[in-house]
């Protein structure tokens, strides 16, 4: 048996989904495959695939026993960033939902929307930049002018799965050829999102550029954007939704 390898996530619905691959690929019986979530996700309950519970681990308080311990160490969608020293000690992989170069960083499908980069999955080696080292695999999807940030991210969520499906074993096993991104792209980190939110209801703009901020905020039931009201200093929230017909 190769060293075991440690999945570490904060997203229920990804691990549920690659526990059914590594049940598909019959991968338990080659492979010694541990899942773990970040501290601030508690004990994150797996309910779409038996009910199974992770158990939280502080990356950068137990980074030096992880890399003794595994072979590779895999992020997906894991809120903590990977200290240098672990990355350069243990192969780590990490599971992105954007297309890098391309808006590196925080809710990728977000800044996508207003900034017309590319979006999609990228699978890739972990260096000590955030979502910046050697792709393994990665693939695009088309950003519509009706899609808001959650169409988008399911749509991304989607192929990174299918993604998983047709790569995780090869990953396991080191088996590909990575390549680096062709230049350095860009970053966007949660206080730019939180910046977006914010509408100043002084700023000029088309309504195209207004669309495509309230659209990209817009995701299933989060109160992303508001404006603040001058009279009370309230802050006002907006629901903005798109519905596009044959
Ligand atoms: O698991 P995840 O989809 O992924 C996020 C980052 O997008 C990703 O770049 C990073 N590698 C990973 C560790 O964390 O995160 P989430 O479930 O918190 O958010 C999913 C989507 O929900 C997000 O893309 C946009 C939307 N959202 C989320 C929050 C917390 C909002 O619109 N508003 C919010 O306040």
């Amino acid at each position: 048996m190769p060293k075991p390898v440690l999945i570490i996530s904060d997203n229920p619905h990804l691990v549920a989904a690659l526990m059914q691959i590594i049940d598909d690929q019959g991968l338990a019986d080659q492979y010694t495959i541990d899942f773990a979530c970040s501290p601030l996700s508690g004990h994150l309950l797996i309910s779409e695939h038996n009910g199974e519970v992770l158990q939280p681990l502080d990356i950068k308080k137990e980074y030096a026993t992880v890399a003794e311990k595994y072979g590779l160490v895999i992020s997906l969608h894991c809120k903590q960033l990977f200290p240098g020293d672990m990355v350069s000690k243990v192969r780590c992989v990490n599971v992105h939902p954007g297309y890098n170069p391309h808006n590196r960083g925080w809710f990728p499908q977000v800044f996508s929307i207003i900034n017309g980069l590319p979006l999609g999955a990228t699978i890739h080696e972990i260096d000590e930049q955030l979502d910046h080292g050697s792709i393994i695999v990665q693939k695009k999807i088309k950003v519509e002018q009706w899609d808001t940030s959650y169409t988008a991210y399911n749509k991304v969520v989607a192929l990174e799965i299918e993604m998983l499906r047709e790569n995780f074993k090869k990953i396991l096993d080191g088996d590909y050829i990575t390549y680096k991104p062709e230049k350095e792209g860009n970053v966007n980190l949660k206080k730019d999102f939180n910046a977006l939110c914010e509408i100043d209801l002084n700023e000029k703009a088309t309504y195209g550029e207004l669309i495509n901020r309230l659209r990209a905020l817009s995701h299933n039931g989060y109160e992303n954007t508001y404006f603040i009201d001058s009279a009370t200093g309230k802050k006002v929230y907006i629901k903005f939704d798109l519905e596009v017909k044959e």
